[in-house]
Parts: C-alpha cells; sequence; structure tokens
C-alpha cells in the first residue's frame, strides 16, 4: 500500500523481503540497518524468532527521497520462509508495494526458489499487489552459485524483472538490492500522486504491533491437512459422470486464482442448484460440462491425495500464467474432493469455437486475420517459454475481437518446431481461400514482426516443412513463406 501519514507529512511504501527459507531475507535487513545511520533509518523491530528464523518478520524503515514535496519512507519487512508459516508469508506479500524475492544461488536454493516462486506466481498473477519485482541472487559465495543470469532463466523471469547478485552475509549486492528496490517504489508512489493526489492515498493502519495481531492466528499451528476429504464441505456428486461438481466450499489454497476464482465458483455452484447439469459428449477421458456461461473440464483420473492435485493445479496454473493473452480472464482452477479422492477442474467462460465464430462473424476474412494474430501469439509463447501449443484452430476460442486457447501445454524437444507444425496442419483442415490465406498470412507475419528473432526462428521451421516431401503441410508452408516479405497491412 501507498499510504500517507499526515504527521510525519510523509508518503510510505512497502517493500517485502520474501523468498525461501534461509534464503538470507533476515540478513539483508539487518546488514541495511548497519550500513544506514540511524539519522535515515528506525529500529531494526524483529517481533520474534525462534533459533534463528524469523516468526513474524523483521521490520526496518528507510527514509530518503521526495515525492511531491512530502518524504518517501520505505518499510522493508521480510517474511517467514518456513512453509509451515506460509499464510503469514502469503500475508505480508499482499501488502508489498515491491517485492524483493531473495534467492538463494547454490543448486538447491535454486529448486527451492523456482518451487516458491511459481507459488507466488501462481497465486498473484493476477493480482494487483505487489506492484513491481526484484530478485536478488543471494550466497553467490557459494562454490555451486548459479550466476544471476542462469537464476533469471531457471525463475522465467523475462525482461521486466531484474536480478542482483549479492553475498548478503558479506553486505555485498544488498544495497544495490534495496536500491533498484525503492527506486520502483518510488516510481509507483510518484504515478499515484500525480494521477490521484497525495490526500487520495489512505492513512497507514498497518504498523508492526497490528501486523503481529493480524499474523498471530495465522500459520502459528499446524497447516491444516486436507488429506481427509470428509474435512472438506461435501460437493454435489453429478449422477452420469460420479464427479463431484465444483463449489464455493474449497479449502483455503485449492482454488485458484484465489478471489475471482471463488466469486466464479460460487456462480457455478448457485447454477447447479437450480438447474440439471449435463455433460458434454465425451472427448476422450475428459468430461466436460456448460454450466452458467463456464466451460468446466474434470481432470481424467481422480488424485489419491490432495497435495497431488494441488501440485498438479499449480503446474497447470503456471502454464496457464505462460500464456498470456491466450488464456481467457476468467480461467479459475480449483480441487474438489469427494471420498478421499481428488479432482482437478479447469473453468473458463463458454466461447465459441473458431468454426462457429467463421460461421456468425462476418467478414470471414476479419476472423481469420484474427486468428493470424493468435496463431503469432502462439509460436512467440511457444519460443519464448520453450512449450508446445497446439496451435490448431479448432483448439481456439473467439474471445472479444481476438482468440483464446484452451488447449493443453506440453513439453518437447524442439517446441516452436511442433507449435509450427500443428499451426500447419490446422491451417489445412481451415481451407482459406486464396484472398483469405493472404490476409491470414499478412496478419501472422505482422504480429511477428517486431521479433526480429523470432521471425528468423520461424522462417527456418516452415522453410525445414516447406522442403520436406510434397505433402499438404509443405504446400502449406511454402504458402505462408510466400507472404513474408509482403509489407504490413493496410
Ligand atoms: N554463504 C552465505 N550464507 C549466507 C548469505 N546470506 C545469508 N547467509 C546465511 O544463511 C542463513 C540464513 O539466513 P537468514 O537471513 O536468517 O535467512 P532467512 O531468509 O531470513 O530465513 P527464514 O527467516 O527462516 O525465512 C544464515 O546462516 C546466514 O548467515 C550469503 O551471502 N552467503
Ligand atoms: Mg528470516
Amino acid at each position: 500500500m501507498v499510504w500517507f501519514d499526515p504527521k510525519l507529512q510523509k508518503i510510505l511504501v512497502r517493500l517485502v523481503y520474501d523468498g525461501p527459507a534461509h534464503a538470507g531475507k533476515t540478513t539483508n535487513v539487518a546488514q541495511l540497518a548497519a550500513a544506514f545511520t540511524t539519522l535515515r533509518r528506525g529500529e531494526l523491530l524483529v517481533p520474534e524468532e525462534k533459533n534463528g528464523r524469523t516468526l513474524y518478520f523483521d521490520w526496518l524503515h528507510l527514509d530518503g527521497g521526495v515525492i511531491a514535496g512530502h518524504g518517501l519512507r520505505c518499510q522493508l519487512l521480510t517474511v517467514p520462509g518456513q512453509s509451515l508459516l506460509a499464510q503469514r508469508r502469503w500475508h505480508l506479500v499482499e501488502t508489498a508495494d515491491v517485492l524483493v524475492f531473495v534467492c538463494d544461488s547454490t543448486s538447491a536454493g535454486v529448486r527451492e526458489a523456482k518451487r516458491s516462486f511459481e507459488i507466488f506466481r501462481a497465486r498473484y498473477c493476477d493480482a494487483a499487489r505487489p506492484r513491481a519485482i526484484v530478485v536478488q541472487a543471494n550466497k553467490q559465495d557459494a562454490a555451486d552459485a548459479l550466476a544471476p543470469e542462469w537464476i533469471a532463466e531457471e525463475l522465467d523471469l523475462g525482461r521486466d524483472i531484474p536480478v542482483v547478485a549479492a553475498r548478503a552475509i558479506a553486505g555485498v549486492g544488498v544495497r544495490e538490492t534495496a536500491v533498484v528496490a525503492i527506486r520502483a517504489a518510488a516510481d509507483i508512489a510518484q504515478q499515484l500522486v500525480l494521477t490521484k493526489g497525495i490526500d487520495a492515498l489512505e492513512r497507514p493502519n498497518d504498523g508492526p504491533e497490528e501486523l503481529v495481531a493480524t499474523l498471530k492466528p495465522l500459520g502459528s499451528a499446524r497447516r491444516p491437512r486436507h488429506r481427509d476429504a470428509r474435512t472438506w464441505a461435501p460437493a454435489t456428486v453429478h449422477a452420469e459422470t460420479g464427479l463431484p461438481l465444483p463449489h464455493a466450499g474449497v479449502p483455503h489454497g485449492y482454488v485458484w486464482p484465489a478471489a475471482r476464482g471463488r466469486a466464479t465458483l460460487q456462480a457455478i455452484e448457485s447454477a447447479c442448484t437450480i438447474a440439471k447439469v449435463e455433460a458434454l459428449p465425451n472427448t476422450g477421458n475428459r468430461a466436460l460440462f456448460r454450466i452458467a456461461g463456464f466451460s468446466l473440464e474434470a481432470s481424467g483420473e481422480p488424485f489419491s491425495s490432495a497435495e497431488q492435485a494441488l501440485t498438479q493445479m499449480l503446474a497447470v496454473a503456471q502454464t496457464k500464467v505462460r500464456l498470456g493473452t491466450l488464456c481467457p480472464e476468467e480461467t479459475t482452477l480449483a480441487v474438489i474432493a469427494n471420498e478421499n479422492r481428488f479432482w482437478l477442474w479447469s473453468i473458463g467462460p463458454a466461447l465459441p469455437t473458431f468454426e462457429e465464430a467463421l460461421a456468425v462473424a462476418p467478414p470471414r476474412v476479419k476472423t481469420l486475420e484474427s486468428l493470424g494474430k493468435a496463431l503469432a501469439e502462439s509460436l512467440r509463447i511457444a519460443h519464448t517459454h520453450s512449450i508446445v501449443l497446439i496451435a490448431d484452430p479448432a483448439l481456439l476460442a473467439a474471445s472479444g475481437a481476438g482468440f483464446v486457447y484452451y488447449g493443453d501445454v506440453q513439453s518437447g524437444d524442439a517446441p516452436l518446431r511442433a507449435t509450427a507444425e500443428s499451426m500447419l496442419d490446422g491451417l489445412i483442415r481451415v481451407r482459406p481461400t486464396s484472398t483469405e490465406h493472404v490476409r491470414l498470412a499478412q496478419a501472422l507475419w505482422f504480429a511477428l514482426e517486431s521479433d526480429t528473432q523470432l521471425t528468423m526462428a520461424v522462417h527456418v521451421e516452415l522453410e525445414r516443412c516447406a522442403n520436406a516431401e510434397a505433402t499438404d503441410r509443405s504446400q502449406m508452408a511454402s504458402r505462408l513463406l510466400e507472404q513474408s516479405s509482403v509489407s504490413p497491412l493496410d
């Protein structure tokens, strides 16, 4: 939260040092306390700790910078990294303007960081906060420490998230990390003050004492165990398929994304109580339903433990995040139990298929142009995240002016190649006329154009297909390549 404290006449922002246990979060804040004089900082507050482990948080404020004539005060807080205290972690992360993710750079540490960061991402991908992220590659002194650029790759950070190398124990990189994070926080505060004015900022209400009181009941006891399905709210079981239908009584943490996902489940639950729920014709081992404007799909085989289902849910959530704009906005995942068996439900808006969109949305050529853009986006995602998308129009649904993807995401050796081949096979089935083909191909190349490296990589794959023995696929590849040098759409 960006606050304004009228008594101090200061703007307050919060930086939360997050990351797995033992990564060095407390060490960072302690080093900062040692590095600044008391003119620039407050006391380092540590409400309680056990054997050097943070139980609530460490709290330090640093003063510096001026925004719209008011001083800027940065509250630096660490989270407790122990998984037993995860609920406290999430509460603190939710209050962050900037998240400083501290990562132990050893290979074991990076594995742990990856897991922790994926859970963070799955929970917060659509949240308003934290608004900026900085990653610290700590413990660079360790013999098997990974370089920051490798860590960026392992955590799949993209270009927007800076990674700062550090040896927090020696004070190296600690200030640098804080400076990058404070700059980001100052930008956020400045933007808010410029757009809303200082009076629109909330008053601070979340000091160290209040925060301890809020955190106390969270996670101090044992983590709730959901292995026993009898402790879960009961689900309505669909008579014909025997599947427990999604409902809003799912325990905390078993629905993604947390808040909006639960609202979706609520809407589905209400609809299930008033209407008969029909399964759609079966496709393979999946059961499909349409309820209240949503399309629902249950995992084929149930999981025998809640933990297994939860792990799968977070993995799927991660792939949804990677799909970016190709992922329907209302996508929800939920683990639903019945008699100690657990199903993962994937829920999305019920959208017209590509075929339906072609039939209803005139003119057809415009729909094919949108398809070209969506295919370009599929290729970009496959290339950037090394994942295979089945870029077949049959797996695209019309949403707004464009398309979203509701196929599976797979891993594979040559993800761009596999995605490009699936695109060619799908296009063969669409059978565009020559005018439609030209417009589609132009839209595809135009959408790829801003990324030269990707355009070249797509060229290589299409040329490979075009030069293979003469088939429908090689012809389709040649036809697409013919348009590649055409100037942008008029
Ligand atoms: N070798 C090495 N050890 C470090 C470094 N930074 C921190 N440590 C050590 O790592 C251990 C954990 O550090 P903490 O700062 O307590 O870790 P934390 O992230 O706050 O851990 P939790 O409070 O349990 O979440 C301590 O023994 C630190 O001395 C570093 O740069 N290099
Ligand atoms: Mg700590």
